[in-house]
C-alpha cells in the first residue's frame, strides 16, 4: 500500500498521519551503551556484571574497546530514523589508566563527549554500583559499613558532576540514573535500617546542587534480582516516595515489577506525584531477563498511555536490554525501532473518538474501534517515516544488519 492510500485511510478516521510523523521525529530514544558489549565496560575486559544482572550468550562481535562500541553505535544509528541519544555507564570510561570508581572525572569521558558532539546527539549517564569488589555483597549505598557507603557516595557525586558537564557541553540536560543492586538473598530482620541508610546516602549524594538545565537526577526501583530474592532495599515504594519528596525523576524499568504488572498503568498514577519520568524499556521473560523489546502489547500499551495521558513532554525514554545470543548491533536497531513503531501506532490512534466513547460509557465502541484499528496500514506510515529519514526497511534492512555483523564477527 502506498503512503498516500494509508494517509487517506487514517484521515477517514480523523487521524492526521503528517502530524504523527512530525511528532515522532522529535522524540529521542536514549540508546544504552551496555547492549553493545554485554554489560562488561572498559575497566576490565573479563569481569561479570554482578548485581543480579546478566547477559547470556556468546555471539561473535562484542565491542571490546570504546572505538569499537562507538563504531557499532554509529552503524545502529544509521539504521534508525531520527536523532537519538546515547546512554553511558560510568564503567565505560575511555582512558589509558583505570581510576577507581571514587576517582572518576569528566576527562575520563571526554572522547565520548567529543563523539556525541560530532554526531549532534545528547548523552545520558549512570553511576555504576556493580561489577566492583566493594559491591560484591550486593550492598553499596545501604551497606552497614560507613566506609563502603562513603566510597559509593563519592562515586555518585562524581557521576553527577560528570553528567552535569556532559549536559553543559552538549547543550541538553543529561539524565543521571541511579540504580543500586542493594538487597538480601534471604529474609532480613532489619529492613528499616537498610532503607534508612540508603535514604541517608542518597541525600548525601544528591546534596551538592546541580543545575537542572544541565543534569537531571533519576532513581530506579526494582522488585528483586538474582541473589537478592528476599528484599530489595530500593523497592518501588521506597523510590516513588523518595522521588516525590525530593523532586528527582522516577525511573520505571519494565522488568522491575511483578510479571503481570504493566507500567502502562503506572504512568498516569505516578505522574501526579513526580514531574518527570525516566523509562527503562525492557522485556522481562519470567524474570528481569532484559530481552530485546518486541512490538508487543506491553510496549504498545505503554506508548499509548504516553500519548493519551500527554506525558511525552515529561518522559525520557531509555532502553534497557542486553542479549548476547544475537548480533548486538541488530539488537539495538530492532529494539530502538520497535520503541519508535509503538510510539507511531499510539500517535495514529483516534484517541479523541476513543475518549468520547469511554466517557459516554460506550465500552462497546471503545473495543470495536481499537480492534478494527489493528487492521490499519501502520506499516505504510512507518515506511514513509524511514524513507524520509533515508533508513532501510524490510529485506534491505536485514541485508545491512547481516553485512555489518559479518564485518565485526572476527573480533576476538
Ligand atoms: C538493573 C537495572 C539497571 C541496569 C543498568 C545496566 O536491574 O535495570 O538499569 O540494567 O544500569
Ligand atoms: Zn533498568
Amino acid at each position: 500500500m502506498t503512503y498516500e492510500t494509508a494517509k487517506a485511510a487514517f484521515a477517514d478516521w480523523g487521524v492526521d498521519t503528517e502530524a504523527a510523523l512530525d511528532r515522532l521525529k522529535t522524540i529521542p530514544i536514549s540508546m544504552h551503551c551496555w547492549q553493545g558489549d554485554d554489560v562488561v565496560g572498559f575497566e576490565q575486559q573479563t569481569g561479570t556484571s554482578g548485581g543480579g544482572i546478566q547477559a547470556t550468550g556468546n555471539h561473535p562481535g562484542r565491542a571490546r574497546t570504546p572505538d569499537e562500541l562507538r563504531a557499532d553505535a554509529e552503524f545502529a544509528y544509521s539504521m534508525i530514523p531520527g536523532k537519538h541519544r546515547f546512554n553511558l555507564h560510568a564503567m565505560y570510561l575511555d582512558t589509558d589508566k583505570t581510576p577507581d570508581r571514587d576517582e572518576i572525572e569528566f576527562a575520563h569521558f571526554a572522547p565520548w563527549v567529543d563523539w556525541a558532539r560530532g554526531l549532534g546527539i545528547g548523552l545520558d549517564f549512570n553511576p555504576t554500583f556493580f561489577a566492583h569488589a566493594k559491591a560484591d555483597d550486593n550492598l553499596t549505598l545501604s551497606h552497614p559499613n560507613a566506609g563502603i557507603r562513603d566510597f559509593w557516595i563519592e562515586h555518585g557525586r562524581r557521576s553527577r558532576d560528570i553528567a552535569a558537564q556532559m549536559g553543559a557541553t552538549l547543550g541538553a540536560p543529561c539524565v543521571n540514573n541511579i540504580w543500586v543492586p542493594d538487597g538480601y538473598k534471604d529474609t532480613p530482620v532489619d529492613r528499616m535500617s537498610a532503607r534508612r541508610r540508603l535514604e541517608a546516602s542518597l541525600d548525601a549524594m544528591l546534596e551538592p546542587p546541580q543545575d537542572k538545565v544541565h543534569m537531571l537526577d533519576a532513581v530506579e526501583s526494582k522488585l528483586f534480582g538474582i541473589g537478592v530474592e528476599a528484599c530489595t532495599v530500593g523497592s518501588h515504594e521506597f523510590y516513588f516516595g523518595y522521588a516525590s519528596r525530593k523532586g528527582t525523576l522516577l525511573c520505571l524499568d519494565m522488568g522491575h515489577f511483578h510479571p503481570t504488572e504493566n507500567i502502562a498503568d503506572k504512568l498516569s498514577a505516578v505522574s501526579l506525584s513526580v514531574d518527570e519520568i525516566l523509562l527503562h524499556v525492557s522485556r522481562p521473560m519470567r524474570w528481569d531477563s532484559d530481552h530485546v523489546i518486541l512490538l508487543n502489547d506491553d510496549i504498545l500499551q505503554m506508548a499509548q498511555e504516553l500519548v493519551s495521558a500527554d506525558l511525552l513532554g515529561r518522559t525520557h525514554i531509555g532502553l534497557d536490554f542486553f542479549d548476547a545470543t544475537i548480533s548486538r548491533t541488530a539488537a539495538w536497531v530492532i529494539g530502538t525501532r520497535n520503541m519508535q513503531k509503538a510510539l507511531l501506532r499510539a500517535l495514529l490512534m483516534p484517541l479523541d473518538q476513543l475518549k468520547t466513547a469511554e466517557d459516554g460509557l460506550n465500552f462497546t465502541t471503545r473495543l470495536s474501534v481499537t480492534e478494527e484499528f489493528k487492521d490499519m496500514p501502520f506499516g505504510a506510515v512507518w515506511d514513509e517515516f524511514s524513507k524520509r529519514a533515508e533508513v532501510p526497511n524490510g529485506q534491505a534492512l536485514i541485508r545491512e544488519l547481516d553485512r555489518y555483523q559479518k564485518s565485526v564477527s572476527d573480533r576476538g
